[in-house]
């Protein structure tokens, strides 16, 4: 199959390009860069140093003699999305070209505008280009669990059958997004779901919990081929940020009372998830949703079992609750379905505690960097949008931009 993989420089696109030339499918690539760029505007970078994308091409060559086709460009112009898939002619288009961030479109009116609509903006693109030159062709959007909230009863996959006022119908699920970044996927979403309606076009729009890790069997032995690994307060995922505090001995920041709960994922898992819906594809004219994540925890269990492991491994962590600086509901809860994919015959790798073990044996050859950069483990976006530095609870706040 020939796919295209929009974002492929990122913390997904590069291991997913890696696992599906692997697989023998012809891949093609399209990014301009943005994550190495917003995480520096963070005041930060990746923990595992990572290579340019040159770089990464030619490893790819060298190490296992396969090939990526890469244009490099704005998902935003038109003809420019338009070109690459009248070039390259895909079978199916995943997009993961987005801005991931919640803290980051939380920072102010520009951020948040800026984040609605790139994201908008590049689906849309996508969308006509496919219907104009690729209407049979496969668009996978990476979504998110987040779209849906954390309601008081169980979240399905996509639609619920419900009965009101003595009718009954199959209607999507209610979205209760939590910033403007997860708004913005609940949007992508609706409008995909139009477009297959109106067009014919078939896409799986993929709920994705929060993915954690830092390797996939496709990079091992080549440090030219790691993709990266952030930490900062916008870009870092829970669990990612819990294992790079733990190698520095800062203590591990559950958020509040810390019992939200999320589903999580390895990332060779999230590799795993993504090519089973690609050769498993919907009908035409079909929208279908999977709940994408392995195991529901809560933040304060996920900070223990990152003290455990790194505690074998000879590091002395705490963990100690900073101030929420979003938000969100501390207690909840949180009982989603994911049975999509299972059925598909997805196999979790590894259960959380082997997956973060791995992690932090990895992340300790890269204290120094984590070192050089440990002011941005420390949120100060705040949902309020006063900016100012979060204090470990008890403690009084400093701000940093009054
Ligand atoms: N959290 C902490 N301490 C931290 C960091 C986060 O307690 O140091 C808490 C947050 O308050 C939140 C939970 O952990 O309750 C998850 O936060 P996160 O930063 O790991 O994930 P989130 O902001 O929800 O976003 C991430 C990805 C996003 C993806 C989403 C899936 O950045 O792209 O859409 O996970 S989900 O969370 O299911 O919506």
């Amino acid at each position: 199959m020939k796919i295209l993989i929009a974002g492929i420089d990122g913390y997904l696109g590069w291991p997913l390009a890696l696992h599906l030339s692997g697989r023998g499918h012809e891949v093609g690539g399209i990014d301009m860069y943005l994550r190495r760029k917003w995480v520096e505007e963070m005041s930060s970078w990746s923990a595992l140093p990572i290579s340019s994308m040159p770089e990464r091409l030619v490893a790819l060559k060298e190490r296992h003699d396969r090939e990526i086709s890469f244009w490099e460009g704005d998902l935003t112009n038109y003809d420019f999305v338009e070109g690459i898939i009248r070039e390259f002619e895909p079978d199916a288009v995943v997009h993961l070209g987005e801005c991931p961030s919640a803290p980051y479109s939380m920072i102010d009116v520009h951020h948040a505008k800026w984040v609605q609509s790139n994201n908008v903006d590049s689906t849309f693109n996508l969308i006509f280009a496919m219907r104009d030159h690729r209407p049979e062709a496969h668009l996978l959007k990476l979504g998110t669990m987040g779209e849906y909230g954390t309601p008081g009863m169980p979240i399905p996959e996509g639609f619920f059958e419900i009965e009101y006022r003595g009718h009954k119908d199959r209607l999507p699920f209610p979205r209760q997004a939590g910033s403007w970044y997860h708004w913005s996927k609940v949007h992508g979403s609706n409008n995909i779901m139009f477009a297959c309606k109106i067009y014919g076009l078939r896409a799986t729009d993929i709920m994705q919990g929060v993915v954690f890790g830092t390797q996939t069997d496709e990079m091992a032995g080549d440090p030219r081929l790691l993709s990266r690994l952030d930490f900062d307060q916008a870009f870092g995922t829970a669990i990612n940020r819990f294992c790079c505090q733990a190698v520095i001995g800062h203590p591990l920041t559950p958020y509040g009372r810390g019992h939200q709960k999320r589903g999580f994922l390895p990332l060779r898992d999230s590799m795993q998830c993504f090519t089973l819906a690609l050769e498993n594809p919907p009908e035409h004219g079909e929208y279908r949703v999977f709940n994408q994540f392995h195991e529901v925890y809560d933040i304060v269990s996920l900070a223990n079992t990152v003290r455990e492991v790194s505690s074998d491994l000879g590091l002395d962590v705490e963990v100690r609750h900073l101030d929420n600086p979003r938000m969100e509901l501390e207690e909840h809860f949180y009982e989603p379905d994911h049975q999509h994919l299972l059925d598909l015959g997805y196999q979790p790798a590894h259960d959380v505690a082997t997956e973060v073990r791995m992690m932090v044996g990895d992340l300790i050859a890269h204290r120094d960097r984590i070192e050089a950069k440990k002011d941005a483990l420390v949120p100060d976006v705040n949902w309020s949008g006063r900016r100012s530095r979060v204090g470990f609870v008890g403690e009084q706040t400093v701000s940093t931009r009054d």
